[in-house]
């Protein structure tokens, strides 16, 4: 049956059209101030809603009585209240496998690019300072050999883990909610309790999803517990770490660097002192931006909807349980 899709988020023509040889389908390219209220408005007889990247929260709910199925073309799922949207009798879907790997990809690129200082030294060719051999100066920190602790060991961590290990023969220290025997066996990961792990690691990467639980988990007291000079990476999302209190710890020194893709608001205040330090590399939420990965998750997105909404919902399902009938 032919229902009313909301599109917020913009996608190529062959998944708009995959949208649109089952639905009708009305498209926002992304939602702002100006069209909010026309957003709103359309949901009003929508049956599925699709996009990512704004917050769907009651203001929105409370106006769309007859949504079935919402699904977001990220991994992140702290733009939903997944238990009220079960609440409401709406199924929410994510993105998880297809952009593993390239989001994997960019902590290492920001592991190598924050320990070898590879954006300020381009910078220093590019203003023309190279004027002569290069000395401490203008020196990095290994990354092979170096001690990895991995602050959340699902899919992506994993992945993080993998290229450590087996490519830059990196022990890898990992916090988890239960421990993870499969990178164990694979990685020679080691679990252990967040205060050793931060203690221990030359770098620490954060790739725990938000939740209520995990914000702010990495605040002034964990920043203290870092061994000096290390680098500090996040790829998951800004306000899991406490920002005043990692810009202190960077300031006072007390570490080497940071690689962030992510941060408390975003897009980053220009002003932000984050921006003004050189051993900090500041990405704009990039972690699964290739052209490839991005087109692979507005698919996965598109065909989650229409399994949805179609009742065949099999996977990606962040909340089986408002598929579950219950129990008369
Ligand atoms: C982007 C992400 O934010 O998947 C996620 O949770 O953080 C990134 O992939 C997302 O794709 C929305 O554009």
């Amino acid at each position: 049956m032919q229902e009313k899709i909301v599109l917020y988020k913009k996608v190529a023509d062959d998944v708009l059209a995959m949208l649109q040889q089952a639905h009708r389908v009305v498209q926002f390219d992304d939602i702002n101030a100006d069209n909010r209220a026309a957003f709103v408005t359309e949901l009003q007889d929508a049956a599925g809603l699709i996009g990512a990247s704004v917050k769907i929260d009651a203001s929105v709910l409370d106006h769309a009585p007859r949504l079935r199925a919402i699904s977001t073309i990220s991994v992140g799922i702290d733009q939903f209240d997944p238990a009220d949207l079960s609440k409401r009798g709406i199924v929410l879907l994510n993105t998880p496998d297809v952009l593993t790997e390239t989001t994997a990809d960019t902590g290492f690129a920001l592991i190598l690019a924050t320990a070898r200082r590879v954006v300020e030294m381009a910078d220093y060719v590019r203003q023309g300072r190279w004027t002569h051999s290069i000395g401490e100066d203008c020196f990095g920190t290994d990354v092979q050999g170096k001690t990895l602790g991995i602050v959340g060991m699902g899919r992506i961590g994993g992945a993080v883990a993998r290229r450590a290990s087996l490519g830059f023969g990196m022990p890898v220290l990992y916090n988890n909610r239960r421990p993870d025997p499969t990178a164990e066996k694979a990685y020679g990961a080691r679990f252990c309790s967040l205060d050793t792990l931060l203690q221990s690691a030359d770098f620490v990467c954060i790739t725990v999803p938000l939740t209520p639980e995990t914000h702010g988990m990495i605040g002034a007291q964990e920043l203290a517990q870092m061994r000096p000079g290390a680098i500090l990476i996040n790829i998951s999302r800004g306000s899991i770490i406490d920002e005043t209190a990692l810009i202190s710890a960077l300031e006072n020194g007390r570490l080497r660097g940071a690689g962030l893709d992510v941060f408390e608001r975003e897009p980053v205040a220009p002003d932000s002192r984050l921006l003004k330090m050189p051993n900090v590399v500041a990405l704009p939420h990039i972690g699964s931006a290739t052209r490839e990965t991005r087109h692979g998750m507005a698919v996965c997105a598109a065909q989650n909807l229409l399994d949805a909404l179609s009742g065949n919902a099999t996977r990606n399902v962040v909340n089986p349980e408002v598929l579950t009938p219950l129990p008369t």
